[in-house]
């Protein structure tokens, strides 16, 4: 045995040791490669979904019904914008470089949450999506607020008090919809009928089709299973969904007192994959405007680079006098 391999065993028994105690592991610590790849898969999609999240909401700016609701939909299209940015800095720690992360979201290598390729058709789904998707964000993200990876879990904090407002703002723009006309409330009830089998679809495939889950478990990146999460949010939904006055559009919907949990029906798989093959409604369209952004944005890049390469080289000037 070489004095590398014991190194790496005492290495690997030290990266053990932190999981089992539920610490934190950083970005200087060893790790183990397959850690390291699936961090930057999951915390690159979430990336990625954060940006090109911001597209089905942007829809909607320039046709705001109030100034009022125009000022709470810039600002949260600019939290989702931030919280890609705080998720792509975390994935940097990794070894990767935000350029590389886009480069393989464009060539169809990464992917982004399969909700962002839905369309959003009327104002209500600026409800619906702060409502459900944002909801459905909640459930998901607040267990990685304390996943194992120490900049991935710190950047949830911050993104999870943001999201919890991005859901307020839905139910409430959807309650003041409720409270006014017959064509209002029916706008709402047709985009909570869109919108909830892909909401559910958010925590990725039934825990038996899920390859990752075991393992992403074992090292403490995932806290829960995507079925503990789905059925998290379908029994936090249903009471709200109940005091908004719409019906969720599933027939098998009904509380079961033995689990002290809601049934449910199952959401149309074969849709979901399709989906994730580039199949949705919308998949080419958003990959398109990404692309175009990145493209367009590329002067953005550069000259902001010139500059801190410029003022760096000031600086050491002064420095040397
Ligand atoms: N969409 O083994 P599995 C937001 C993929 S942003 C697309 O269960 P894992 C918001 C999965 O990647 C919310 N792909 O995977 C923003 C894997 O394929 P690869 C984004 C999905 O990673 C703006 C394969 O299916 N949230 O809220 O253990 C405005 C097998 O799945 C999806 C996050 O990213 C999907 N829905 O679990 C408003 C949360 N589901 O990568 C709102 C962080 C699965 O092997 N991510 N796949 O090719 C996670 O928690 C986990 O990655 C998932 C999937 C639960 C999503």
């Amino acid at each position: 045995m070489t004095i590398q391999d014991v190194d790496e065993d005492e290495l690997r028994a030290r990266f053990d040791a932190t999981i089992e105690n539920h610490d934190r592991v950083e970005a200087r610590d060893w790790m183990p490669q397959g850690y390291r790849a699936t961090l930057v898969r999951q915390i690159a999609q979430h990336a990625h979904s954060e940006i090109i999240g911001m597209q089905p909401e942007g829809n909607w700016l320039t046709r705001a019904p109030s100034l009022r609701r125009k000022a709470i939909l810039l600002a949260k299209v600019q939290d989702e914008a931030g919280h890609g940015l705080y998720l792509y800095s975390a994935c940097e720690t990794l070894g990767v470089t935000r350029d590389e992360l886009t480069a393989r979201l464009l060539a169809g290598a990464q992917k982004y949450s399969s909700i962002f390729n839905y369309p959003t058709l009327t104002y209500a789904d600026v409800g619906a999506i702060g409502w459900l998707v944002d909801g459905a964000a909640i459930c998901n993200q607040v267990p990685l607020c304390r996943t194992s990876y120490g900049p991935y879990g710190r950047a949830m904090i911050r993104i999870c008090k943001e999201e919890s407002f991005h859901q307020r703002q839905g139910y409430e723009l959807l309650a003041a919809m409720m409270r006014g006309t017959d064509e209002q409330r029916a706008m709402v009830q047709e985009s909570v009928d869109r919108f909830w089998w892909p909401a559910l679809m958010m925590f990725g495939p039934p825990d038996d089709d899920s390859p990752n889950t075991a393992q992403s478990m074992a090292w403490g990146i995932k806290r829960h299973t995507n079925d503990e999460l789905r059925q998290r949010m379908v029994d936090m939904t249903v009471p709200q969904a109940e005091a908004l006055g719409v019906t969720l559009p599933d027939p098998e919907l009904r509380w079961n007192e033995e689990r002290g949990s809601y049934d449910f029906g199952s959401p149309d798989w074969d849709e979901f994959w399709a989906v994730l093959k580039g199949d949705g409604p919308c998949n080419a369209q958003r990959l398109a405007h990404r692309r175009r952004a990145w493209e367009d944005g590329a002067w953005v890049r550069e000259a902001a680079m010139a500059f801190a390469a410029a003022q760096s080289e000031e600086a050491q000037y002064e420095e040397a006098w």
